[in-house]
């Protein structure tokens, strides 16, 4: 059977390409969803993405990838720094969970510093740009080989 991969972009991720370019990039949310898919594709993985402005939507989405997903790659956005619910729902998710973001939270403001996805999770990428999403993928596929 082919192995899933849930992507999830938290909130103000779907204003990506329009604002904060010197932060975030001119890339929008599809451009990098596009990506990706690619990168999954050529391993062989089905991507399937969600993004929400809503945390509730986050978690069920969390709860229902329980059932036939292989691994999770996450962008909570800001829930990154606010969320022990998405904290708590990964926990509850068997298969790899890779942090992702866009900028380096670690480099910016203090509020920032702090990750409630990251101790959940196998490994954070961060700093990279879009590249990120490749990287995250890429150990994706390598955790899920060596899991197989
Ligand atoms: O660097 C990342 O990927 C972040 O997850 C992006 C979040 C931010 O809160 C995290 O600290 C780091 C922000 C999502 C995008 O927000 C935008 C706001 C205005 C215009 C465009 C994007």
């Amino acid at each position: 059977m082919t192995s899933k991969v849930l992507l999830l972009s938290g909130p103000n991720l779907d204003l990506l390409g329009e604002r904060e370019p010197a932060i975030y990039g001119t890339a929008n949310l599809d451009d990098h969803v596009s990506t990706a898919r690619e990168v999954a594709q050529r391993h062989g993985l089905v991507l399937e993405h969600l993004q929400s402005n809503h945390e509730g939507v986050l978690i069920e989405a969390i709860h229902a990838a329980r059932e036939d997903v292989a691994a999770i790659v996450i962008n909570a956005g800001a829930l990154t720094h606010t969320s022990v619910a998405l904290h708590d729902a990964l926990a509850a998710f068997d298969g790899p969970v890779i942090e992702v973001h866009l900028s380096n939270p670690a480099a910016r403001e203090p509020f920032r510093h702090t990750s409630f996805i990251a101790p959940v999770a196998n490994g954070v990428v961060a700093g990279f740009g879009g590249l990120g999403y490749e990287l995250a993928i890429e150990a994706v596929a390598r955790l899920l080989e060596e899991d197989a």
